[in-house]
């Protein structure tokens, strides 16, 4: 995977890959560039599981992220040619499928404040740890818009149908305790904390079996969206590869063993 991104910075220590969003001029608003950066380091993590076993996505300097940059918009607004917004969404869905699809565990860091399509992608990760000075604000309706990247489908189901309507509708800001007492967010830490909390996290997931972690990831997603017969046949289907793996033989007979498991992700 490259590293000389013009809009994020990333490093890879102990197989896990840090991707900080990094335009702090403007709290690291998503401007072309940085969805496609994105897009593109999100889509290639099937295929760099050698190296990565796990993500953590975050932001430079005081925020994660204040959404799509709306001084691209502003400009284009005065030109002739009419934007299509849906046509532009699909580079944030290409991030949202990407990281649904990807088998490593994505953990959001959010270190500041967290707005519009910033915020969704925090809702795309499969944890969310936060500062206790983060913010959230679903800002879109502040600027007559519908929430995005995402958000409609992670909102719903992280918090239910009525907090993620008061949430959209009303666009105001909540703590990253709130967070946490509604289910936005797993955890809320004090801010000297968030790094050590989520290396700790990351470091776990770096060695753990990370084919099991992708069949899991899946298989929970797709329950969110299917009866009860469809569930129990998908966690079947997911099982009888589960079973498969290496670190499966290795989990049981490390448990019999009375040791510690050594995983390699296979
Ligand atoms: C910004 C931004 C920003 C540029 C702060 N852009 N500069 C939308 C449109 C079309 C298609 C696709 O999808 C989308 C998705 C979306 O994401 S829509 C939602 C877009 N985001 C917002 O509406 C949030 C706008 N920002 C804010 O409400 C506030 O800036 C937040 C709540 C993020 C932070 O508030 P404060 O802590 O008071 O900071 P600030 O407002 O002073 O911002 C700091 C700087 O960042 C400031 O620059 P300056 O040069 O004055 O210091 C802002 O202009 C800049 N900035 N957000 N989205």
């Amino acid at each position: 995977m490259r590293t000389d991104f013009q809009t994020l910075r990333t490093t890879i220590a102990d197989r896990v890959l840090t991707v900080t969003m990094h335009r702090p001029e403007v709290y690291n608003a998503l401007n072309e560039t940085m969805i496609d950066e994105l897009g593109e380091v999100f889509t290639g993590l099937p295929n760099a599981l050698d190296q990565i076993r796990c993500v953590v996505l975050t932001g430079a300097g005081r925020a994660f992220g204040s959404g799509q940059d709306l001084r691209v918009f502003a400009a284009a607004y005065e030109q002739a040619e009419p934007i299509v917004i849906s046509e532009h969404l699909t580079r944030y869905h290409r991030i949202v499928q990407a990281m649904r699809a990807a088998p490593q565990p994505i953990i959001a860091a959010i270190n500041g404040v967290a707005a519009g399509a910033s915020a969704n992608l925090a809702l795309a990760c499969d944890l969310r740890i936060a500062a206790e000075d983060a913010r959230f604000v679903e800002a879109f309706a502040r600027i007559a818009l519908v929430p995005d990247a995402g958000g409609p489908y992670f909102l719903t189901r992280l918090v239910g149908i009525g907090k993620a309507l008061e949430l959209a509708l009303l666009a105001e800001e909540i703590s990253g305790r709130e967070a946490e007492r509604i289910g936005l967010v797993n955890r809320c830490v004090a801010a000297e904390a968030l790094a050590s909390t989520v290396r700790e996290l990351a470091t776990r997931f770096a060695n753990g079996p990370t084919t099991t972690y992708g069949l899991i990831k899946d298989l929970l997603y797709r329950s969110t969206e299917v009866d009860l017969a469809t569930s129990l046949q998908l966690e079947g289907a997911a099982q009888d590869r589960a079973f498969a793996t290496r670190d499966h033989r290795e989990g049981v007979q490390a448990f019999l063993a009375k040791r510690p498991p050594q995983f390699t992700g296979e």
